[in-house]
């Protein structure tokens, strides 16, 4: 059997067996936190400094080449050092999609593998559009809850999941403390890949969201399932559809995402101490 089939046939092993890779390359035994960077996030891992270990995604079971520009499909093992304390952290540089139609099983493998990793906690970033008007491209804003609008979920079977603290108040208080300028939102997640009419961000909006993108949501279930907690951040990169009266493009995203890099780093930076 390939590492690609065992990833649909027994996702959690593959899962299990891709931690044990990463351990044994690392040198590793466990990790602490996870950090998934999405599009426009990449950048800002540099604040972490030097990875001690990286790796092509791809060389571990049940990962998939990358697709998208901005998603570089890197592992990294890095050791942060505060005030005596060591905190290591995995850090994932690219995710999986849904409307890459590969399923649902790659687009949750790394958080799956971050925690059976050891990873207590699993920081996930994206870039998305803002549907709430208060919001300026190129500011950041802590996920408070989401929508899901794409009708999947990483879950299968009677496991009737609680939640209600999926996006852990606790982090969400650090943060906060961290950086009293950050606001918080609702997250709607769309399949993708176009991007919403303006109707449907009027929709969006009617219901109580104030972010839209096309990730995060089923990572954050993975997630929480296995008894992680979960910190959501995005970075507004764009108005949504209707907004502004503009027409979405991806440049505009990778841009925003390079402009904010070094403020999205040191807020990683300084909020990871701070969780554990
Ligand atoms: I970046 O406006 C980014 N990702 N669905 N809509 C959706 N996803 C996005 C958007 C957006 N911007």
């Amino acid at each position: 059997m390939s590492s690609h089939d065992i990833l649909y046939t027994d996702p959690l092993q593959a899962a299990h067996l891709a931690a044990r890779e990463i351990a044994q390359r690392t040198g590793v035994e466990n990790h602490d936190i996870a950090l998934v960077m999405g599009s426009g996030w990449v950048e800002a891992v540099d604040a972490l400094g030097m990875p001690r270990y990286e790796c092509n995604a791809q060389d571990i079971t049940g990962f998939l080449p990358p697709s998208v520009e901005g998603h570089s499909g890197k592992i990294r093992s890095y050791e942060i050092h505060d005030d005596g304390k060591i905190i290591r952290a995995l850090v994932f540089l690219g995710r999986t999609h849904l409307y890459e139609g590969k399923g649902i099983e790659p687009v949750v493998h790394s958080v799956r593998t971050a925690v059976k990793a050891g990873c207590k906690i699993v920081i996930l970033t994206n870039a998305c559009g803002g549907i709430n008007k208060s919001y300026a491209v190129g500011q950041p804003v802590i996920i408070r809850d989401h929508i899901s609008l794409t009708a999947t979920s990483p879950l299968i079977g009677a496991h009737f999941v609680d939640l209600t603290d999926l996006y852990s108040k606790r982090i969400r208080e650090i943060v906060k403390g961290a950086d009293s300028t950050l606001e918080e939102g609702v997250y709607v997640h769309w399949r993708g890949p176009t991007y919403e009419t303006p109707a449907e961000i009027l929709m969006m909006r009617t219901i109580g969201a104030d972010l839209v993108g096309m990730s995060t949501v089923p990572e954050a279930i993975a997630a929480h399932a296995l008894g992680a907690e979960v910190l959501g951040i995005s970075l507004v990169t764009n108005a949504a559809a209707g907004v502004t009266g503009e027409k979405l493009n991806h440049e505009e995203v990778i841009a925003a995402g390079k402009a904010a890099a070094a403020r999205m780093g040191a807020l990683l930076k300084g909020v990871i101490p701070k969780l554990l």
